[in-house]
C-alpha cells in the first residue's frame, strides 16, 4: 500500500442500483459526500481488473464531471491501477471511450454521463462501467457492483491535488500514471479505416451539403474535425459544436422533440442533402434527409443492406441484431442476404456477446442507436459517416434510397410512444395487469386487428446462456403488426412508460403513406389492450419519436 492511501469509512446509500446504462441520478444526489465514491469502490471491488491495470476515463462534458473524474483518479491510485488514461478536458465520447479502452488493452473503463438526459446542478450526472471489451458492463458485472454498494463500507482514495485535465501529456498521482489524451484522435483515426473518406470528400467537393447538430454535448470536437477538418464540409456545418455542462439548457436527445431547428431545417425551402444530430455522450444518432426522416429502425436495416460500400465491410456481415422493440426491417435485410439476426432485450451491452463471437456485424436499436463490431458500443458519428459513404457512392437524395429500399423489403412503419414521469405506482400497476391479461389476449379482435401472440420478452443469450426475463410485454397481431411495452431503464424521475408500435406493410401495399394513419388502428388498440388513460390519466404521450 502507498503511504498517501486513505481508507475512508463509509455507510451504503440506497438505490445504487445500475439501469440500462449504468447509475444515473440527479446531480444532487450524486453530489453527496461519498455517493460517488461508493459506487466507484463498488465497481473497483466487484470489476476483478488484474493488478497493474489500465483505466480509461472520460465523459460527456456535463455539469460534474470533472469533479468525478479527479475523484476516479484518486480512487484509481488508491486501487492498484497502474495507469489512466482520460480525455483532455474530461471529454471521451462513449464510442471513443470503447475504442480507446480496446486500442490499449484497459482492464475497463468508467464513462461519466447520463447521456441524452439533461445537465446542470438540477438536472442529471451517471456512471457507467466498461468491461475489457470494451462495451458496457454485462449484467453479472452491474448486480454484483450493486450487490456492493448495498454492504460497502470503506473506500480507497489517496490526498493528492487536481490534476490539469485541460494539457496532454503525462502526471504521477501516487505512483499511478495518469496520460490526458486527446480525445477525438484515436476515433478518428479508427473512422478512416472504415470509411471511404476519398470519396465523400470528392462528393462534398462535387456540391453535397449537410448540417450536423452536436446539441452542445461531446459530439462536437469530433464532428468538427471530421466532417469539417478531414471531409470538408463548410465550417459551420457543425451546430452548437462545443460541449457545453449544461448543454445549453436542453435535453441532448437527438428526437423531434429536441432537435426540432434540425428538422425544421431539413423540412425547410433550401434544406441541405443531409442532416444528422447526436446526443448527450455521442452514441446515438439521428438521420433526416431533405424532406425525410429516417427512424431509427429503418436507419439500422438501410445500413445494413448498403452496408457493403463501405471498405470496412465490404468483406459481407456475418449478422444483424437490433432489440426487441425495435422494427423487424432489418430481419427482412437479413433475410434476403441470407444472414443470421438476432433479437435481444433493450440495452447495447446484449449485443456485446455476439460481437465478441463474430455473430453480428451490424447492430441497432429504436431508441437511436447503430454500431458495428469496430467498439462495442452504439456509435452516433459511426452511423453518419456511414451514411455519407454509401450516400456518396450510391449518389441518390436519402428519401429515393428510402423509397427503393421499401419497395425491395417491404416497409415497418414505426412509431414509439413515450409517458415521461407517470407515477411508477400506476406505471407499476398498468404492467402487472397486463403482464396478467396476456395468456387471454391471443384471438382478440382489437378492430381490424386480431392478436395471434402476446408475451412477456425473455432472452436466453446464445454465446453464453444467461438467460434475462421481463424484457417487455409484446403483442403480435396477425400479419406483422405489434404493440410493445415496456418501462423506461435510464429515467432518473418517476417512471417512463414506452409504447412501440409497428406496422408492416408488405412489398406492392401501401408504402408511401404517413406513419400516423398507417399506426391509428394499433395507436387504439395499445390503449384497449394496457388502458393506459386508466392507469395514468394520460390521454395522449409526452414524446412521439
Ligand atoms: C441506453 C442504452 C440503450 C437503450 C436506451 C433506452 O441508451 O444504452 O441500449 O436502448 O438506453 O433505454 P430505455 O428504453 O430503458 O430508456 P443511452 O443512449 O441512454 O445510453
Amino acid at each position: 500500500m502507498s503511504a498517501a492511501v486513505t481508507v475512508v469509512e463509509t455507510t451504503p446509500f440506497a438505490g445504487q442500483k445500475p439501469g440500462t446504462s449504468g447509475l444515473r441520478k440527479k446531480v444532487k444526489v450524486f453530489a453527496q459526500p461519498g455517493y460517488a465514491e461508493n459506487f466507484i469502490q463498488s465497481v473497483f471491488d466487484t470489476a476483478g481488473a488484474p493488478a497493474n491495470s489500465i483505466l480509461v476515463i472520460g465523459g460527456d462534458g456535463r455539469y460534474l464531471n470533472r469533479t468525478v473524474i479527479q475523484i476516479a483518479i484518486r480512487m484509481a491510485a488508491a486501487n492498484g491501477y497502474a495507469k489512466v488514461l482520460v480525455g483532455q478536458g474530461g471529454i471521451l465520447s462513449t464510442p471513443a471511450a470503447s475504442h480507446v479502452i480496446r486500442k490499449y488493452g484497459a482492464s475497463g473503463g468508467l464513462i461519466l454521463s447520463a447521456s441524452h438526459n439533461p445537465g446542470g446542478p438540477d438536472e442529471d450526472f451517471g456512471i457507467k462501467y466498461n468491461i475489457a471489451n470494451g462495451g458496457p458492463a454485462p449484467e453479472a458485472v452491474t448486480e454484483a457492483a450493486y450487490a456492493r454498494t448495498l454492504t460497502i463500507d470503506q473506500y480507497r482514495i489517496v490526498d493528492t491535488p487536481d490534476i490539469d485535465l485541460d494539457t496532454i501529456g503525462k502526471t504521477d498521482v501516487a505512483g499511478l500514471t495518469v496520460h490526458v489524451i486527446d480525445s477525438v484522435a484515436d476515433y478518428a483515426a479508427l473512422m478512416e479505416t472504415l470509411f471511404d473518406f476519398a470519396a465523400i470528400r470528392a462528393n462534398v467537393a462535387a456540391g453535397f451539403t449537410m448540417t450536423f447538430d452536436a446539441m452542445n454535448a461531446v459530439t462536437g470536437p469530433y464532428a468538427h474535425e471530421i466532417l469539417e477538418n478531414r471531409l470538408g464540409f463548410a465550417k459551420g456545418t457543425v451546430k452548437n459544436g462545443t460541449p457545453l455542462e449544461d448543454f445549453g439548457g436542453h435535453h441532448p436527445d437527438p428526437n423531434m422533440v429536441h432537435a426540432h431547428a434540425l428538422f425544421d431545417a431539413m423540412f425547410g425551402a433550401a434544406s441541405p442533402d443531409f442532416g444528422a444530430a447526436s446526443d448527450g455522450d455521442g452514441d446515438r444518432n439521428l438521420i433526416l434527409g431533405r424532406g425525410i426522416f429516417v427512424t431509427p429502425s429503418d436507419s439500422l436495416a438501410m445500413l445494413a443492406a448498403n452496408a457493403t460500400l463501405a471498405p470496412g465491410y465490404k468483406a459481407g456481415l456475418k449478422g444483424i441484431a437490433r432489440s426487441m422493440p425495435t422494427s423487424a426491417a432489418a430481419d427482412r435485410v437479413a433475410e434476403a442476404l441470407g444472414l443470421p439476426y438476432y433479437e435481444t432485450p433493450t440495452g447495447w451491452k446484449f449485443f456485446g456477446n455476439l460481437l465478441d463471437a463474430g455473430m453480428a456485424t451490424i447492430c441497432g436499436e429504436e431508441s437511436a442507436g447503430t454500431g458495428s463490431d469496430h467498439v462495442r458500443e452504439k456509435d452516433g458519428l459511426w452511423a453518419v459517416l456511414l451514411w455519407l459513404n454509401i450516400l456518396a457512392i450510391r449518389k441518390m437524395p436519402v428519401a429515393e434510397l428510402a423509397k427503393e429500399h421499401w419497395a425491395k423489403y417491404g416497409r415497418n412503419y414505426y412509431a414509439r410512444h413515450d409517458y415521461e414521469a407517470v407515477e411508477s405506482a400506476k406505471a407499476d400497476a398498468l404492467m402487472s395487469e397486463l403482464t396478467g391479461a396476456l395468456g387471454a389476449l391471443p384471438g382478440k379482435r382489437f378492430g381490424p386487428l386480431t392478436v395471434a401472440t402476446a408475451d412477456s420478452f425473455a432472452y436466453t443469450d446464445p454465446v453464453d446462456h444467461s438467460t434475462s426475463a421481463n424484457q417487455g410485454l409484446r403483442v403480435l397481431f396477425e400479419g406483422g403488426s405489434r404493440v410493445a411495452f415496456r418501462l423506461s431503464g435510464t429515467g432518473t424521475e418517476g417512471a417512463t412508460i414506452r409504447v412501440y408500435l409497428e406496422r408492416f406493410e408488405p412489398v406492392g401495399g401501401n408504402l408511401a403513406a404517413e406513419t400516423p394513419d398507417m399506426l391509428a388502428d394499433i395507436i387504439t388498440a395499445a390503449e384497449d389492450i394496457a388502458g393506459i388513460a386508466r392507469h395514468t390519466g394520460r390521454t395522449k404521450p409526452d414524446v412521439v419519436t
